[in-house]
């Protein structure tokens, strides 16, 4: 049972979720990706949806399975979105942003009445921290923002190292926003909401990756020998 036969099982209960009409968020990632396959095969046979994108690679894979799209400002309100996530914990608390969409990601998960992550089980965590926390930040005033952050994650019984994420080029990693990503290397964050708190206080952070009381559900697969069983966390 490899990677992508878990992200396909946990995306496969996620396409079950889709009805005719729903205005879906649709998420980033390989997760994500295994999903809008599996949607534009859905769509290609009758069903009718209008996904809103997380970010441009998004919208070119829906683009490419025919998935009829619109933005959020045609429709502020979506019924449900479907998304990746790095880690998650008990409480559906996530850390969202390896791939650089979190502004995106958040802004679409939060105009929805539900969001649902799809993930491998291996993401469940006891404590978020492990996987680097992504903090977007705008570029001007970059050195000030910087020591901001770090002060902030202290602030919140944090620790550890932070750096600028850079792109394959070596250049800073630029977002689909035009900002930039501070990586945090925490190891534990005993306590999510004072943290974000924190980050959301300093003028130069855009969006961090804490996604706190977005999630309504966690569709989580493992293998177990030959078979990928799906473990649902909260009510999808
Ligand atoms: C998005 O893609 C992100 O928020 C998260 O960083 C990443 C998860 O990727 P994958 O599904 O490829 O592990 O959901």
């Amino acid at each position: 049972m490899s990677g992508p036969d878990l992200r396909r099982a946990a995306a496969a209960r996620a396409v079950d979720l889709v009805a005719d009409g729903m205005r879906l968020g649709i998420g980033t990632g390989s997760t994500a990706n295994a999903f809008i396959l599996l949607l534009g095969e859905r769509v290609r046979a009758g069903l009718d949806v209008i996904g809103v994108p997380t970010s441009e690679a998004t919208r070119a894979a829906c683009e490419a399975e025919g998935i009829r799209l619109g933005s959020l400002e045609e429709y502020p309100e979506l019924d449900l979105t479907v998304d990746g996530a790095d880690e998650i914990d008990a409480n559906l608390r996530l850390i969202k942003g390896g791939g650089g969409a979190l502004l995106r990601e958040k802004i679409v998960a939060h105009a929805s009445r539900r969001m649902v992550v799809i993930a491998d089980a291996a993401k469940h965590v006891p404590v978020l921290g492990a996987f680097p926390l992504p903090i977007e930040v705008n570029l001007f005033g970059f050195g000030a923002t910087f020591k901001a952050i770090q002060k902030a994650v202290e602030s919140a019984g944090c620790a550890g190292e932070m750096t600028l994420r850079k792109a394959s080029g070596g250049q800073p990693y630029v977002t689909d926003g035009g900002h930039a990503i501070v990586d945090a290397r925490l190891q534990a964050i005993p306590e999510p909401e004072r943290l974000s708190a924190a980050l959301w206080a300093v003028p130069g952070v855009v969006e961090h990756g804490l996604f706190l009381g977005l999630a309504t559900a966690a569709i989580l697969a493992e293998a177990r020998g030959d078979e990928a069983v799906v473990t649902v966390l909260g009510s999808p």
